[in-house]
């Protein structure tokens, strides 16, 4: 029987890689001179969500007919496109919305309580030298997210213990929390901004100056999304300015590249997306995904298609 080929666009966990090439010819990120011999043979491409499949990758895959995302996020998929070529967009919801939410919250408080100065205080020997100058604190603090979905609620969920949340989003949910019609009238409601909205075309630079402008001096941003639903020029100028007083990032515009200004500032706290990154939530997404490729070559349907727009 023919193996499928199997392309693969981003790297995977191990455990992950392995069962794909079980499974199948796995190639990586092709050359054009794999793409004449190999083009017709791919059914399947299986990435990561902020890597995604380049419209014009999908366009010279004649048989492809599945991109399973190996995470929630599918910004970087034209599923539209997709869809008309035939090929169903799958991803991974659910299993990582604890992680996210939990990140969310450590940003929070890391931020706020300047978790990473104070390390770096006590590892060069400050400590006997002096105290660290006083943080601020987190409870009571007034939360305002940005996209109620599945990670938003998560997020609500844990800071409903610290302080007041609420929110803004396309439409008002069934939620016994305050909702804001937008962004701008949310931030100058909040002391700490969350951004928990899917990212697109939509979404892109929701957080702009004028929204930074109404989070004020006292207000800080956290972003678990994407980075491009935040003006990153904006947010750069704001920090600078001291328009608003900080910023804790797991995302960004241009990833792995962060803006020097953000990596200087002793204001912001930066991590390389890593919401998602723990070992059980990545075992638990790679399972989804395998999932999903094998319903596929089986032909049965698939666990969690993303439905065309
Ligand atoms: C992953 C993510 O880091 O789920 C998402 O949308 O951005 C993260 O969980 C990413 O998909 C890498 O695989």
């Amino acid at each position: 029987m023919n193996r499928p080929t199997i392309l693969q666009l981003a790297p995977m966990s191990s455990d992950l890689e392995a069962a794909l090439a079980a499974r199948g010819e796995v190639a990586r990120t092709p050359s054009e001179a794999w793409l004449a011999e190999h083009a017709a043979d791919v059914t399947a491409i299986v990435t990561g969500g902020g890597t995604g499949a380049p419209r014009e990758l999908v366009e010279r895959l004649p048989n492809l007919r599945l991109i399973a995302i190996n995470g929630v996020g599918y910004d970087k998929v034209d599923v539209a496109h997709a869809a008309a070529r035939g090929v169903t967009v799958t991803n991974t919801p659910g299993v990582l919305t604890d992680d996210v939410a939990d990140l969310a919250v450590g940003l929070v408080i890391g931020l706020q309580r300047n978790l990473v100065g104070a390390d770096r205080h006590v590892r060069d020997g400050q400590w006997p030298k002096g105290e660290l100058p006083l943080a601020r604190k987190v409870t009571g603090l007034r939360f305002g997210i940005v996209g109620l979905g599945r990670i938003g609620r998560a997020i609500a969920d844990r800071l409903k213990v610290f302080g007041p949340v609420a929110y803004t989003g396309r439409t008002k949910k069934d939620v016994d929390l305050p909702f804001h019609p937008d962004a701008a009238s949310l931030a100058a409601a909040s002391d700490v901004l969350i951004v928990a909205v899917s990212a697109s075309a939509e979404t892109r630079h929701l957080i702009d100056a004028v929204v930074l402008k109404a989070l004020g001096p006292g207000g800080v941003l956290v972003n678990v999304a994407r980075g491009s639903v935040v003006d990153e020029a904006a947010l750069v100028a704001a920090i600078d300015s001291r328009q608003i007083a900080g910023a804790a990032l797991d995302v960004f515009a241009d990833e792995p590249h962060v803006p020097q200004p953000l990596v200087d500032s002793n204001r912001t706290l930066l991590t390389p997306h890593i919401a998602s990154a723990t070992v059980e939530t990545r075992a638990a997404m790679a399972a989804l995904v395998l999932d999903n490729l094998d319903a596929f070559l089986a032909g049965r349907p698939l666990p969690t298609p993303i439905p065309p727009p």
